[in-house]
């Protein structure tokens, strides 16, 4: 057995195995790209090998175009994909791919150039371009129609799921389920298509089976163009799958690689791939080493019933994590525990639960009055009232009652982790679990790491994220961590265009038609007025001088909550959440530019826009500047998981590179420079101008 970089060749009998091994899931990279096609060559030299079967690891046989090559020059050194699949396409002896794990995009493809293709029952196969703001750019637009038809193939293209081998067995995709060992069966079925001289089936020589392809084209097109509004990669799938049943074969091979060069340029794959990095890097912790050794958590203690604790709870029980959910009385632990009972039952209704699932999951909680309950738990989670004297009265009950190894965890979303740390002997077992409402369906998890929280919570925490279907971001320890920090930014920036001109409506129409989920008045009308009021409140008498939205507290004085109360920012019908503008609001803030003598301007869209998100990109880079966070990228993570922010624009700071720091950096001077803003916070980050001048970006 002889070792290619990143291929092994091997012959047995007369039928040679290339191996394809680049961990972690056989990347096509180049220098694998050349492994195969060398692997090929020797074979097809070699008189004594009568057939080849190409296959991969147990996890993958591959999971496509190597994704850490794109944007960069190698991505499209020969032999490129293209050439590799032709190579095994037109291979003068039979080619088997044998596939365990996963066959995904490119990887796909790769198969669907072999004359045969045999596979593990499990195996799961799929196109995920899309995804990544792509289409499948080596053959799979036009071959995959030539096995399964157009309509089979169009799903799987525009919803990149992976599926099961087994869905393909008994059509012209899949020659062969081998039960036993994948190897040996592909070999053997090598041997047999040798011995019975089975013609070499070369997909490509196929027609597409589907008999009123214009009509389902034409309804492709017109459904999937209203449902991808922000994203061009799926109407582009539905034409180059289109060249399969028009064109000749290599005409459509010509039109696919047209498509997919021009949808890699397109800022909205440039932000869905940085996406797909950003989501994985999240998970490393520079200093704390994959091998970092972590505690089992087996049973989870949470404190409130609440609306968050409630939503913790299920978290865990949905990954069937025991749960001891405790309150200080009856009557609220009865109305938590209906809440989650209602929720599953919604789900159940929609048919998204089984009644089974939702018995064992209700199963899962244990209730009680008592920490006594908390004995046994390995990880305890409070989200009570955020007040830190609340805090001190449950940490130091926690520590008492805990045993010694276990987890205490503060679902606090802006108070001081160090300080709660404080109120317990074992500082190095605290750490902040700051879940997002509402949390049983929120991905966003911000670990909020301590000054003395140990390495292995740390890795523990990281890892149960993951158990439970979060998606984890490190934050340190600051007022409002990373999210809730920007986010009061954002609030500042919005609220001076308040006080400049603009009104809420038009503010959150232009940050709706940027592609946030919500405008920033409406999502306060949402979480509730009182609540914001409450931190400025708490803010201000800790420090006189920070920042105050004069109508913003106004509102909440006038007891206007947000939706809650039927009016906030805007006004709501009874029972409805649509925002209504309101003229009392608008005369608020009318008096208000009268007090202080603003004589209000237009306010563009663009400046609503720029003002808004360079508040949050410049607070962004002080976070990473600060080490509060680790990266830019996990910036851009928090605010796609926690607050709306579209993905088709990849995040905050992967807007700012799309932007070009440099006009972000002049944008920010020229706002420092007006008459009567906040010079500071206006200022550029020190580490956005080194960047700026530099040429660099954040990612
Ligand atoms: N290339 C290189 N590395 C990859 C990779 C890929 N395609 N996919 C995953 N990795 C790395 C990942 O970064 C991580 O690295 C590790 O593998 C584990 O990933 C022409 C152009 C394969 C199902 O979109 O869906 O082909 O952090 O944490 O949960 O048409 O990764 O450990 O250093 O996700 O077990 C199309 C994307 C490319 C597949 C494994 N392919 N990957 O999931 O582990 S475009 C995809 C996945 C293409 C052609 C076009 C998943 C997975 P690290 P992981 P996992």
């Amino acid at each position: 057995m002889t070792q290619q970089p990143s291929t092994r060749y091997d012959v047995r009998g007369t039928v040679a195995v290339v191996t394809l091994s680049n961990p972690p899931v056989n990347g096509l990279g180049h220098a694998l790209r050349v492994g195969i096609v060398n692997s090929l060559d020797r074979a097809l030299a070699d008189p004594k090998v009568s057939a080849i079967v190409i296959t991969g690891s147990d996890r993958a046989f591959s999971g496509g175009a190597d994704v850490r090559e794109f944007g960069t020059p190698k991505s499209g050194f020969e032999p490129n994909l293209g050439t590799v699949i032709k190579a095994v396409e037109s291979s003068t002896k039979p080619v088997v791919a044998a596939i365990a794990g996963v066959a995904l995009g490119g990887g796909l493809e790769l198969a669907l150039g072999a004359h045969f293709r045999v596979a593990r029952p499990d195996a799961q196969l799929g196109l995920p371009e899309v995804k990544l703001g792509l289409l499948p750019g080596a053959g799979g637009t036009q071959r995959l129609p030539r096995l399964v038809g157009l309509e089979a193939a169009l799903n799987m293209i525009l919803s990149g799921a992976p599926v099961p081998a087994a869905t393909f067995a008994g059509t012209p995709l899949l020659d062969a389920i081998i039960e036993g060992d994948l190897v040996d069966g592909a070999v053997q079925f090598a041997e047999k298509a040798v011995a019975d001289k089975l013609p070499l089936k070369r997909v490509r020589d196929l027609k597409v089976k589907q008999p009123d392809a214009d009509a389902f084209l034409q309804f492709a097109r017109n459904t999937v163009g209203a449902a991808s509004k922000n994203f061009p990669a799926p109407l582009k799938c539905v034409e180059a799958v289109a060249a399969s049943v028009g064109k000749s074969f290599d005409e459509g091979l010509k039109i696919e690689r047209e498509l997919f060069l021009g949808l890699m340029q397109t800022p909205e794959s440039r932000a869905l791939r940085h996406i797909f990095q950003a989501e994985r890097a999240a998970s490393k912790v520079a200093d704390v080493g994959d091998d970092t050794p972590v505690r089992a958590i087996e049973s989870v203690g949470i404190i409130g019933a609440g609306t968050m604790g409630g939503g913790i709870a299920m978290s865990f029980v949905n990954a069937g994590i025991p749960v001891v959910l405790l309150e200080a009385r009856q009557e609220a632990l009865d109305k938590g525990l209906a809440t989650i009972r209602k929720n599953y039952e919604n789900s159940l209704k929609k048919g998204k639960l089984t009644q089974a699932k939702l018995d064992e999951r209700m199963g899962l909680i244990t209730p009680t009055l008592s920490y006594d309950g908390f004995r046994n738990v390995d990880l305890a989670i409070e989200a009570v009232f955020e007040s830190i004297e609340v805090k001190e009265t449950v940490f130091k009950t926690l520590d008492e009652v805990m045993k010694p190894g276990s987890i205490l965890a503060s679902n606090t979303s802006a108070l001081n982790l160090d300080q709660i740390a404080a109120f317990t002997k074992r500082p190095q077992d605290v750490i902040g679990l700051h879940f997002f409402s509402p949390a049983n369906v929120m991905r966003l998890l911000e670990v909020v790491r301590g000054a003395k929280t140990g390495k292995d919570v740390l890795a523990t925490s990281m890892q149960l994220a993951k158990k439970i279907k979060k998606i984890a971001v490190v934050s340190g320890v600051c007022d409002g961590f990373i999210g809730n920090r920007i986010v009061a930014r954002y609030g500042m920036a919005a609220n001076d265009l308040i006080n400049a001109g603009a009104l809420p409506q038009q503010v959150d129409a232009a940050l709706q038609k940027f592609g946030l989920a919500m405008g920033i008045f409406r999502m306060g009308d949402l979480a509730g007025l009182d609540i914001g009021y409450a931190g400025r409140k708490r803010r201000r008498e800790a420090n006189p001088a920070a920042y105050t939205p004069i109508v913003a507290d106004r509102l909440a004085e006038a007891g206007r909550f947000g939706q809650k109360t039927g009016a906030g920012w805007y006004r709501y019908e009874a029972g409805k959440r649509d925002p209504i503008p309101d003229p009392v609001v608008e005369q608020m803030i009318t008096d208000f530019r009268k007090e202080r003598g603003i004589t209000p301007r237009k306010i563009s869209d663009e400046d609503i826009i720029e003002r808004t998100i360079f508040a949050m990109v410049n607070e962004g880079a002080r976070i990473v500047e600060e080490g509060i966070a680790q990266r830019a990228s996990d910036i851009d993570i928090v605010y796609l998981n926690g607050y709306g922010f579209p993905a088709h624009r990849g995040g905050p700071m992967l807007y700012a590179d799309q932007v070009g720091l440099a006009n972000v950096v002049r944008a920010l001077k020229r706002i420092a420079a007006e008459p009567g803003v906040d010079v500071k916070f206006w200022t550029p980050a020190p580490l956005l101008v080194k960047l700026a001048e530099e040429g660099k970006n954040f990612n």
